[in-house]
C-alpha cells in the first residue's frame, strides 16, 4: 500500500469525510466494509424468515398486514445493502452463491425458530431493536454507500421497533396465557440476543481495524451495553423478567453485568451448525432455483425460456 494514498486517506476519514465508491480505499478497508456489508444483506433476507413464516398465521387482519410489510421492509433493506456492498466490486451473484453455499457469514439469531406468535413479536421488538442500535452507530461511519443505506434503514426500522413494542404489550398486558407465552418467547429468545451484538471485544476480531477507518462507531460491548440500558426498563415495565440471575446494572461502573452468552454455542451456529441454518439455506437456495428463470428473461427478453413446473 502506498504510505501516501494510506495517510491521506486515514486524514479524509479524520475529518469525518465520506468516502464514495471512486475514492481510493486500501485494499483491507474494501475487503472488510464488502464482508460486514455482504453479512448484513445476508441477515436482512434470511431475518425475513421468521417473522415471514407467521404472516399467515399472525392473529387479525390488522396484523398480518403489518407483519407483511415489515418482511417486505427487511428484504427491502437487503436490496440497498446488496447494492451497498456492489460499488466495491462484488456481484451481488456472488454475494447470493457464496451465502447458498454457507461461505457467508449471517447474523447468529436467525438460525434459531420462531415457535410461537410471541417469538416473532420478541423479534420484532427485540432484534429490531438492537439491530438499531447497531445501525444508528454505524450510519455515522465512513463509507458514504453504507452509510446512506443505514440512514435509511433506521427511519424505517423506527416503524418496525413500534410495531414489535406494540405487538409484546398488547400480549404482555394481555389474558394469562398471552402473558405466559411472551414470557416464554423471551425465555428463548435472550441468550441468542445476547450475542446478536457480536463476541465481546476482547473476543472480537475485526472491531479495532473496523472503529480506526470508523466503518464500527462503537464497539460489540458498547452496542450491548446500550441495548440493555434502553431496553431492560422497558421489559421490567411490562412485568416481564429477563432469564438471567445475573442481570444488573453496576451503580458504581454504570455498566451492566450479566452471565457470560455462551461463545462455543454462538461458534457453532454462525458456522453452520445451528437449529435452523439447513432450513433456511434450503429456503434461500429454493428461491434462487425458482426465480433462475426470471433473472434469466431480464436480461435477455428475446431468448426462449420455459417455466419450470413448481
Ligand atoms: N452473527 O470481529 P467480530 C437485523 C462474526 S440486521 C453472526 O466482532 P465484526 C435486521 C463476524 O462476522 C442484523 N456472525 O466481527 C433485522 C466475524 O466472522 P468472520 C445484522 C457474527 O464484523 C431485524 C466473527 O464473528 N446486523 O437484524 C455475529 O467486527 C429483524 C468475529 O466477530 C449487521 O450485520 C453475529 N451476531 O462485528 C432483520 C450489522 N457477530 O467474518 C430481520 C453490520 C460477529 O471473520 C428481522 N455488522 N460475527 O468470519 C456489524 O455491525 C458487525 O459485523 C457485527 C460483528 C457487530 C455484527
Amino acid at each position: 500500500e502506498d504510505p501516501a494514498k494510506l495517510a491521506e486517506f486515514e486524514a479524509r476519514i479524520a475529518r469525518g469525510e465520506k468516502i464514495e465508491p471512486s475514492d481510493w480505499m486500501p485494499a483491507l478497508y474494501r475487503k472488510q466494509l464488502i464482508r460486514m456489508i455482504e453479512q448484513h444483506a445476508h441477515s436482512e433476507i434470511i431475518g425475513a424468515l421468521p417473522e415471514g413464516t407467521w404472516i399467515t398465521r399472525a392473529p387479525g387482519f390488522r396484523r398480518k398486514m403489518a407483519q407483511m410489510a415489515k418482511v417486505q421492509d427487511e428484504v427491502g433493506h437487503a436490496q440497498l445493502l446488496y447494492s451497498a456492498a456492489e460499488t466495491l466490486g462484488k456481484s451481488r451473484e456472488q454475494m447470493l452463491t457464496d451465502l447458498i453455499n454457507g461461505k457467508s457469514k449471517y447474523s447468529n439469531v436467525f438460525n434459531y425458530p420462531a415457535l410461537t406468535w410471541a417469538d416473532s413479536n420478541v423479534i420484532s421488538w427485540l432484534i429490531d431493536a438492537g439491530a438499531i442500535v447497531n445501525q444508528m452507530a454505524n450510519a455515522k461511519g465512513s463509507y458514504g454507500p453504507y452509510s446512506r443505506a443505514l440512514e435509511r434503514i433506521c427511519a424505517e426500522e423506527a416503524f418496525h421497533l413500534k410495531y414489535g413494542h406494540d405487538a409484546v404489550v398488547h400480549m404482555a398486558t394481555g389474558s394469562p396465557k398471552q402473558r405466559e407465552m411472551i414470557q416464554a418467547a423471551l425465555n428463548r429468545w435472550w441468550p441468542p440476543i445476547m450475542t446478536f451484538f457480536g463476541p465481546s471485544d476482547k473476543m472480537s476480531t475485526h472491531t479495532e481495524t473496523l472503529m480506526r477507518w470508523k466503518v464500527k462507531m462503537a464497539s460489540n460491548d458498547e452496542c450491548r451495553q446500550q441495548f440493555l440500558d434502553m431496553y431492560v426498563p422497558k421489559i421490567w415495565e411490562l412485568g416481564l423478567t429477563v432469564p438471567d440471575p445475573n442481570l444488573k446494572k453496576n451503580a458504581e461502573t454504570g455498566q451492566w453485568e450479566f452471565t457470560e452468552p455462551d461463545w462455543d454455542e454462538f461458534k457453532r451456529v454462525i458456522n453452520g451448525d445451528g437449529p435452523c441454518n439447513a432450513e433456511r439455506l434450503a429456503v434461500r437456495r429454493t428461491a434462487e432455483e425458482r426465480g433462475a428463470w426470471v433473472r434469466q428473461a431480464l436480461l435477455n427478453p428475446k431468448a426462449k425460456y420455459v417455466r419450470p413446473l413448481a
